[in-house]
């Protein structure tokens, strides 16, 4: 993809423009980002979703049993019928593992790394429905996929600004409005993280939020090193052979902090285990019970690609690529494999993985690694075959 090239999605300006200008920055209102936007989905459906064990939902009723009212799913069908006419809204997450065209509008966002994506959540608001003012720490791009909602931008946010009392919501107690607008299907709005927001349904509205998703600094440096001592004997101690006399045994000398700084920054510098943690932990899936793989050999494979089965990527695992020295390393649902550079143009189409099949795959079947390779991930639930 050219970074150059003007782009509808980002109404009219280039990836690169986006990145530079807005990106983690500032808001972004575009009008008819998909023009001519049709739901993939319908409030009915969506309501479906949340009765489903596996799927992840809440509702949100404003003037509840108390305010701001939580539920949260799997509901059963006459909990919506009970529901007040107006100020609700049900949020269901990671709809784009559960409905391919809605998995198909992550291709619009190809400009940014795969991996910084969370999920589509999409909610669906009674008239007047809310989830109150609030802020994320995330980036999202808010797509109206149905009716109209009423946007206002408020104040950049932090953990010092007060929220209401509330065990689960976190809703700002001072929303300091700045712009707003109506969106209508097929208009979007990027907002950064910590913008505070505020979204109110004019009339029954769908809203889809293509989230992204960012490790916290404590996460990067708690996960990185738990990940690290794996590979750390119990042998390998703080030392201190150049040790000096002391002039008072109780002082913490500054040379010890020398000695831990050398430690840390070792095995802290380590780029290709860094590069192994990070892959792995980007591409742990949000729900792992719903990444396996049957018991498959190299024979059954190719035998079921040669009677035209499709491979595709499982809507719930993870996959990246990184390169090492002369070698590769695939990142899937968590797990990371070392292979050998030749493999180049097929771990790029796996990631990609639309369709892999008999005859795209080609060569990459007559190789051993390339064989293999793609049996180990189907096992693993990464890929998986295609329903006919
Ligand atoms: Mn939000």
């Amino acid at each position: 993809m050219n970074p150059d090239t003007p782009l509808q999605l980002l109404g009219g300006i280039s990836a690169r423009e986006f990145l530079r200008d807005y990106w983690q920055k500032k808001p972004l209102l575009i009008r008819q980002a998909i023009p001519d936007f049709q739901s993939p989905i319908d409030p009915d459906e969506l309501a479906g979703l949340a009765l489903e064990e596996e799927v992840e939902s809440r509702l949100i009723i404003e003037n509840g049993e108390r305010p701001w009212e939580l539920r949260r799913g799997p509901f059963a069908e006459d909990e919506f019928s009970k529901l007040p006419e107006t100020e609700w809204t049900l949020l269901v997450q990671a709809v784009d593992q559960f409905v391919p065209e809605v998995g198909e509008l992550l291709e619009h966002f190809r400009f940014l790394p795969s991996w910084r994506i969370d999920d589509v959540m999409i909610s669906y608001a009674a008239p007047g429905g809310s989830v109150g003012p609030h802020f994320d720490n995330y980036d999202v791009f808010l797509l109206q996929g149905h009716g109209k909602r009423h946007w206002k931008i408020g104040q950049m946010c932090d953990t010092e600004s007060p929220l209401l009392e509330h065990a689960d919501l976190r809703i700002l107690a001072d929303f300091q409005g700045g712009e707003e607008w109506t969106l209508e299907p097929g208009d979007m709005l990027y907002l950064p993280p910590r913008l505070a927001h505020w979204g109110v349904a004019v009339d029954d509205c769908l809203t889809y939020s293509v989230g992204f998703r960012a490790p916290s600094a404590a996460e990067v440096l708690t996960h990185f090193t738990d990940f690290l001592s794996q590979f750390m004997s119990d042998e390998e101690r703080y030392t201190d052979a150049d040790a000096q006399p002391v002039s008072d045994p109780h002082q913490i000398q500054h040379d010890a902090l020398d000695r831990l700084k050398a430690l840390l920054a070792e095995h802290m510098g380590d780029e290709r285990l860094l590069l192994t943690w990070f892959g792995q932990f980007m591409t742990e899936p949000r729900y792992p019970e719903l990444v396996v793989g049957p018991e498959l050999d190299d024979t059954e494979l190719l035998d079921s690609l040669e009677q035209g089965a499709v491979l595709i990527r499982n809507p719930s695992a993870r996959l990246a690529w990184s390169e090492v020295d002369d070698d590769l390393l695939l990142f899937a649902s968590g797990q990371s494999r070392l292979l050998p550079g030749h493999l180049r143009e097929l771990l790029k189409m796996i990631c990609a993985a639309d369709a892999l099949h008999f005859d795209n795959l080609g060569q990459w079947l007559a190789d051993d690694d390339g064989r293999n390779l793609l049996c180990e991930l189907v096992k693993q639930g990464s890929l998986g075959f295609a329903d006919e």
